[in-house]
């Protein structure tokens, strides 16, 4: 049986934000690269499954697709902060008299909508990665080279926007992803980070070749708290191919597996995708220190399976995941239960 293929460089361990405030307490920003290092030595360790793949370039023309010109500049900004110091947004301004200049380091908070995602020099080449890993796998998939393909990007993507990041993204891989696979047929992201895929959602609001779900808690409790409602439906030709599903704190794989199969699978199948993108957060985990769901390192397997049931080339974008002891062993029982589409 063929292997799954796995897009990572070591490049996107560059980036290492080291704090955020949360109640108006420091803490340890969870959005580590020892994530990362988890979930690679889980993958390294059955060869016999994954086939990791040192991840090549992305044309600066993929990101542009997805991103507006002012927000990668400011990254470009970002790599001229001094080694060792961090940029924490701070100011959001008032956007109606704001005349923004990406080239002002100062300026970041036009294009951030919270204070937990902070800049330095490397945050460029980190987030450029991570895409590049997206990007990469989404062309394997593609391609037809393989029926499934896991991007392991980190920092993740899908709070970030067209032209503003936040939620620990810069780059919304997953969207870069869908805009590859674009080129060959219509896309449907299936979001199951914990949290709402606000980014995504966005990004293609709008267009009726991409549907957009995401399962998520509810965004009255959680992050991004200003979007992720089931009246979210779409805009102008877009409208009914976005959807929100939120379930109660303290789901577990039994609501779970419920709402996979008698809403994602269904509407899915009704909009007949010609490809399958999953934004795989494990913010889900029983034990994670920000979701509020209780998954099992065992349920992610199930969970794949089902997702694969679908039976379309599928390209696996990595999320969110913040309890990192246990997060490659996540990440490995999800990616065992897509195997189906293998064979
Ligand atoms: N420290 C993703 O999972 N802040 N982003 C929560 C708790 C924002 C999570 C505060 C959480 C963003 C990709
Ligand atoms: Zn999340």
């Amino acid at each position: 049986m063929d292997k799954i293929p796995v897009f990572f460089n070591i490049e996107q361990l560059n980036f290492q934000p080291k704090y955020e405030w949360v109640l108006g307490k420091k803490i340890k920003h969870p959005e580590t690269t020892r994530r990362a290092q988890s979930i690679y030595r889980a993958l390294k360790k059955e060869p016999e499954a994954f086939d990791i793949i040192t991840t090549p370039e992305i044309p600066l023309l993929a990101l542009r697709q997805t991103h507006n010109s002012q927000l990668i500049t400011l990254y470009s900004t970002a790599q001229n902060i001094p080694e060792g110091e961090t940029f924490h947004p701070c100011v959001f301004p008032q956007r109606k008299t704001a005349q923004p200049d990406p080239n002002n380091i100062n300026h970041a908070g036009f294009f951030c909508f919270d204070s937990g995602t902070p800049l330095n020099n490397n945050t460029w080449t980190a987030a450029t990665w991570s895409a590049a890993s997206a990007y990469h796998a989404a062309k394997q998939v593609g391609r037809g080279k393989s029926r499934v393909a896991y991007a392991l990007s980190r920092p993740p993507g899908h709070h970030a926007n067209k032209e503003s990041f936040g939620g620990y993204c810069y780059f919304n891989n997953a969207a870069i992803a869908a805009r590859e696979l674009r080129k060959k047929g219509r896309v449907a992201i299936v979001d199951i980070d914990f949290h709402h895929g606000n980014g995504t959602q966005d990004i293609f609001y709008e267009n009726d070749q991409v549907l957009t779900i995401s399962i998520h808690g509810n965004p009255k409790r959680h992050f991004p708290f200003f979007a992720g409602f089931p009246e979210e439906v779409g805009s102008g030709k877009g409208k009914g191919f976005n959807m929100n599903i939120i379930l109660p704190d303290g789901s577990g794989l039994k609501p779970y597996l419920k709402t996979l199969k008698t809403i994602v699978l269904p509407a899915v199948q009704h909009f007949e995708p010609d490809y399958l993108i999953i934004a795989a957060g494990f913010d889900t985990y029983i034990h994670d220190p920000i979701g509020s769901f209780e998954l099992s390192t065992q349920d992610y397997e199930k969970i794949g399976q089902v997702l694969a049931s679908i039976k379309l080339p599928t390209t696996v974008i990595q999320e969110g995941g913040y309890f990192t002891r246990d997060l490659g062993d996540n990440v490995v029982s999800f990616l065992k239960g897509l195997k189906g589409l293998l064979s």
